[in-house]
């Protein structure tokens, strides 16, 4: 007789981390699908669906190793984990006694299950911890921050109760959250209007009612005017403003010279339509969310446009509305006491971080950190040395412009570990490799999540590993035993559940049926009348005023037009697509039939001019005239003419990865300088500020 069983878990595809159902037969995974249980419609995107195949996928790290010959060279040395753990709790002590312990940088693609990493750095003694926020969503954290007090996490979108929803430089149904994407379809067959900004045609803007190619990078003179107009024309909602925002008129006096014409100008959007747009936020404010972005960073003033997507949306009184943007409800909410921080076993480190976050950028957020600037630190070895280096699910030479100067800062190194669970640029430079379970054979810690029904949930073990590999408990409680941090030290991961739960009413067999745990059967809106913002004035700063004093940066700042690319040139674009996350599933067998290489979108126009037809093979250069590999041209009258547009995390060069490699461009590798090129107001990097030539190599066949 077979045995079946159905585990209640999380998708470990990409960061959103949906809630799945793990038929399991006999010891292996059957079927994985949407958790059925799951207030947020249970349902998988392509990716959450190949995750079978990556677990039976032999081409990853499959037992801890330890470099051979140089860095980069591929001379791995299979070790037992008593080894390899041996050999880094050895390196991490001799520097924290050499240099000291915050001579140790960590970085991590952070969210809801980091808490034990952030107290093995506290136990450790060291500062230095980053996210990959810089390449990612800082600008919108910040500028979340720099209006509202709250950060980017802590806001909701309800996008259910929405009646205009504007996305600019979100391809909301590509770049996928599952239950995201289904509730805004949602919304829009109730009748939500969807307006879309971007320099292509997306799917997003497929099924928008209005549509706006912008030139790219003027996005924040877009903004600026629609600002004008919404109060040189009186459509802003006055009592809102008047009682729960400041700044309005320093706002009004900056934003006088931004009419639609002169954004016309900038943006190539016509000035009548700018002003329509602006007519009918109005007629559906509150109900409005001028979407703030997740990847925005992008430009030199990327922060700007995330942060005016805040005002725009303040202005039409849709901060704390019903269908605009709402703080969500943490577990204090509704009574309920929260987990138990891992992080408050040890005290937070006094000693200053490395990358000037608290001291020198004061205004910025150390959860966060700039990495960017602890590699700089690296390199310097200023303030203080940095020599060993922890890449935790982050892929750095892929995920930062730039690998050269990343691995020039990594030269300073005496110890440079990843722990991931695919291969990765990092991981083949890294000097060891400590190999992570697929999400279906670990668990994870439990995790909170707030929302108008805050509750728990946790990952949970379906099948064990195929191969020597662990789960992050285990493998920073290795870690923790030999270096002496005995309270992050678990048998099971039923003890480190139990300390988490302790107090709070939940127990962890509270799990078994749904696989989380809902803290309130009723939901929990906040009460606009009541809202505390957490700026120092309580209320939406329009003006950011506190922000400005906090961060020395002018934060009502004059718009800088883009630079047009010089002749034959092209500004460099990318994005995501919905078959693949990042650089990390490319080598999946699934997801590389779907979509093995990228392609690069131009405009016929200019392909014309340089004698490039549709499929065409192009080599594609950096403004040093640096190929970054080869793909095949995607001709589209959509894409705007300056710039080009390609998918991120192709290009791949490692030989153990045989269905990615060298397939592709690897756009990572087009921006020269781009880890000194920081925006700012918000410290995320200006990915975009780059030019790129096209070199024709082979003609359609
Ligand atoms: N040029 C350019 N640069 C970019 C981008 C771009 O589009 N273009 N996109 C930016 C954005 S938005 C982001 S978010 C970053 C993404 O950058 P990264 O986060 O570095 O990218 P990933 O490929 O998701 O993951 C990196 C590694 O983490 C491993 N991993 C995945 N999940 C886990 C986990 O749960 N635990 C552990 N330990 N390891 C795991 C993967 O196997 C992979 O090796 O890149 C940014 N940089
Ligand atoms: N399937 C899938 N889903 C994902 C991910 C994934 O890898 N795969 N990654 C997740 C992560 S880490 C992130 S950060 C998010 C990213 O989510 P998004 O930020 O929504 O996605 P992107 O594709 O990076 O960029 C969105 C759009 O910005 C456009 N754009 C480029 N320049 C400009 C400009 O100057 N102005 C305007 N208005 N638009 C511009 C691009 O053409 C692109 O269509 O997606 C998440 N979801
Ligand atoms: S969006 Fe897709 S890949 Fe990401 S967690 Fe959800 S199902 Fe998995
Ligand atoms: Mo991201």
């Amino acid at each position: 007789m077979s045995e079946q069983t159905t585990i209640y878990s999380v998708c470990g595809m990409c960061g959103v981390r949906c809630p799945v159902a793990v038929d399991v037969e006999d010891g292996e995974v059957r079927w994985v699908y949407g958790n059925p249980h799951s207030p947020l419609r249970g349902a998988l995107c392509a990716r959450g669906a190949a995750g079978i195949a990556l677990e039976n996928d032999d081409e990853r790290p499959r037992g801890p190793l330890l470099r051979g010959g140089a860095r980069g060279a591929g001379e791995w040395k299979t070790a037992s984990w008593d080894a390899a753990l041996d050999y880094v709790a050895e390196r991490l002590d001799a520097c924290r006694k050499t240099y000291g312990p915050e001579s140790v940088l960590w970085s991590d693609r952070e969210g809801p299950f980091a808490d034990l990493q952030r107290a093995f750095m506290r136990g450790l003694g060291s500062p230095n911890v980053c996210t990959h926020s810089v390449s990612c969503d800082l600008n919108i954290h910040h500028a979340a921050k720099a209006v509202t007090g709250f950060g980017r996490g802590a806001l909701i979108h309800d996008y259910e109760r929405c009646r205009h929803l504007v996305l600019q430089g979100r391809n909301l149904f590509e770049s996928i959250n599952v239950a995201e994407s289904g509730k805004v379809m949602e919304a829009l067959r109730k009748g939500c209007r969807l307006s879309v900004l971007d320099v292509r045609p997306t799917v997003t803007a497929a099924k928008a009612d209005d549509f706006y190619r912008v030139r790219p990078g003027t996005d924040y003179a877009f903004n600026l005017a629609v600002i004008h107009v919404l109060l040189r024309e009186n459509l802003y909602r006055r009592e809102y403003v008047a009682a729960h925002t400041r700044g309005v008129e320093a706002l009004a006096a900056f934003v006088r010279p931004c009419t639609p014409e002169w954004a016309e100008r900038e943006t190539g959007v016509s000035a009548a339509a700018l002003r329509e747009l602006a007519h009918r936020l109005a007629e559906a404010a509150p109900h409005v969310i001028w979407h703030p972005g997740w990847m925005t960073t992008r430009y030199d003033q990327s922060f700007q446009v995330s942060r005016t997507a805040f005002v725009i949306t303040a202005l039409l009184g849709g901060i704390g509305a019903e269908g605009g943007i709402v703080p969500g409800s943490g577990p204090a909410a509704v009574g309920r006491r929260g987990l138990r921080r891992l992080s408050a076993l040890y005290p937070a480190p006094e000693v200053r971080r490395a990358d000037g976050v608290g001291w020198e950028h004061k205004a910025f957020d150390p959860a966060k950190g700039l990495l960017h600037r602890a590699f700089a630190a690296m390199e310097s070895g200023t303030p203080y040395p940095l020599k060993a280096y922890i890449a935790w699910r982050h892929d750095p030479l892929q995920a930062l412009p730039d690998p050269e100067a990343v691995k020039r800062a990594f030269a300073h190194l005496d110890l440079l570990v990843s722990v991931t669970f695919s291969w990765s640029d990092t991981a083949w430079h890294s000097d060891v490799i400590l190999p992570l379970s697929p999400y279906l054979a670990r668990e994870s810690i439990i995790a909170a999540k707030s929302g108008f029904k805050p509750q728990f949930f946790v990952r949970r073990r379906a099948v064990q590993p195929r191969f020597d590999t662990r789960a992050d408990w285990e493998i920073i409680g290795g870690l923790a035993r030999r270096l002496g941090l005995d309270k992050l030290v678990f048998d099971k991961v039923e003890d480190l559940w139990n300390y988490q739960l302790e107090g709070t009413g939940v127990r962890s067999e509270d799990f078994d049926a749904k696989g989380f745990v809902e803290l309130t059967d009723t939901p929990c809106r906040p009460d606009l009348a009541s809202l505390v913002f957490l700026t120092p004035s309580g209320k939406i700063e329009l003006d950011s005023a506190a922000w400005e004093a906090a961060s020395g940066v002018p934060m009502l700042s004059p718009y800088v037009s883009p630079a047009h690319p010089p002749n034959g040139a092209f500004r460099l674009t990318f994005g995501r697509v919905g078959v693949h996350t990042q650089g990390h599933t490319v080598n999946n067998p699934l997801l590389a039939e779907q979509m093995p290489e990228n392609v690069i979108w131009l405009h016929p126009d200019p392909a014309r001019e340089l004698g490039i037809a549709a499929g065409d093979r192009v080599e594609v250069l950096d403004a040093l005239g640096r190929s970054a590999g080869t793909a095949r041209v995607h001709l589209t009258e959509g894409m705007h003419p300056e710039a080009v547009f390609m998918v991120h995390g192709f290009g791949h060069r490692l030989p153990c990865e045989s269905r990615a490699f060298g397939r592709g461009v690897a756009d990572q590798e087009l921006i020269p300088g781009g880890l000194e090129r920081q925006d700012p107001g918000g410290g995320g990097l200006a990915l975009q500020e780059a030019f790129v030539t096209l070199r024709n190599v082979e003609a359609r066949s």
